[in-house]
């Protein structure tokens, strides 16, 4: 986690430096404030905070990841422009049922989880870059301001912006991040009921003990009357996992292989795509779908003053995305803190999305 100390931040108005005061008085240090520039883009309804993922980080994880043996890059990297487009062609594949699955059962339950969450909370959504999903519950929650937060800058940017227009009544607080870094809200924010929504079952990239890390810092984002409303993939037959990451048109394919395109573009890296070919793969071992490049040569590649050597055969790893039973997840999140409210599964058994509360410390 970076530590942002109020030094380092930027008011640009009076208000937003008076509600972060009045955070760093609540919370202690401990907690962390991201306030950058407020920049009321053309709506009157909308602030972006951008705090930039700067290229260094990328750069010295990429280095990183591909000095180790199997290597490795974290799938967080999947998502600039092209990526984030590429992850919206595959949400609407035929074989991703995760999308739409997700999609049917916050529309058919959309009451039932307003009548649990209340109306007037804080919408938070660590990751909410395109904010898709957000509109199924906006109207039934009519929450007082939505914050996603997302490391893509402009894909959040142009969401945010339609949102804005067609939901005038809302108020949202977008902010640019690696939400995986750094997870508090922009002091722009006003107070009250805090939700954090994380759908999609993004989960699943954690491995199972990052997850219950990552779901700790959400309860304490949240706090004890907070909510977490999650979905997350579910196990299942194999055939169908593997068919949902090996689609017939290849879209997941250009998809994990833009990772590499990227690196190209930004870090001044010369990989050829045609040398290296995409592998999804269940591990029902692990309870997980990975995906990996794989090289179908000997070759060797250069990233600015760097070079790394890849056997024919040899891969780099791309992605985790597991996959939990409902009751394995439940105690995953208790352990994170969080009890069960409710859970609705699709008829199918194939997504579940899930309603937590912070427990809360009852003291004599
Ligand atoms: C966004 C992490 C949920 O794991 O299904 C889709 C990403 N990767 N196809 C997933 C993904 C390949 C997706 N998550």
């Amino acid at each position: 986690m970076i530590k942002l100390k109020p030094e380092h931040i930027v008011y640009q108005t009076r208000d937003a430096l008076e509600r972060s005061l009045a955070l760093i008085d609540e919370l202690g240090t401990e907690q962390l404030i991201i306030a950058n520039t407020r920049s009321p883009l053309n709506k009157n309804n909308l602030w972006f905070h951008d705090l930039h993922s700067t290229t260094s980080e990328f750069a010295s994880d990429v280095l990183q990841g591909l000095d180790k043996r199997p290597a490795s890059i974290p799938p967080k990297y999947f998502y600039d422009a092209k990526g984030s487009q590429l992850f919206d062609a595959i949400t609407e594949l035929p074989e991703y049922y995760q999308t739409r699955t997700e999609i049917a059962i916050l529309q058919d339950n959309a009451a039932e989880i307003a009548h649990h969450v209340g109306t007037g909370s804080l919408l938070i959504e660590p990751g909410g870059g395109s904010c898709a999903k957000v509109h199924i519950l906006l109207e039934g929650l009519r929450p007082m301001a939505y914050v996603p937060m997302d490391i893509s800058s402009q894909h959040l940017r142009l969401a945010t912006e339609e949102l804005a227009t067609t939901f005038p009544w809302l108020e949202i607080h977008a902010t640019c991040t690696d939400f995986t870094q750094i997870m508090a809200l922009p002091p722009t924010a006003p107070e009250g009921t805090k939700v954090a929504f994380f759908p999609g079952s993004s989960i699943g990239n954690f491995d199972p003990g990052d997850a219950v890390e990552f779901l700790t810092s959400i309860a304490q984002l949240v706090k004890s009357e907070g909510y977490l409303l999650i979905g997350v993939d579910m196990k299942k037959d194999k055939s169908i996992l593997h068919a949902a990451y090996n689609d017939a048109v290849g879209i997941t394919a250009q998809f994990n292989l833009n990772l590499l395109q990227r690196i190209n573009h930004e870090l001044d890296a010369d990989f050829e795509l045609s040398g290296w070919r995409h592998k999804a793969i269940y591990n029902e071992q692990a309870g997980r779908i990975e995906m990996h490049l794989v090289s179908l040569r000997e070759q060797q590649i250069s990233i600015g003053q760097s070079r790394f050597e890849f056997a024919s055969g040899e891969t780099i790893h791309s992605e985790n995305s597991y996959k939990y039973t409902t009751q394995e997840f439940i105690k995953l999140a208790q352990q994170a803190g969080f009890q069960s409210v409710a859970l609705w599964v699709d008829a199918d058994n194939l997504f579940s999305v899930h309603l937590f509360r912070v427990k809360t410390v009852i003291q004599e």
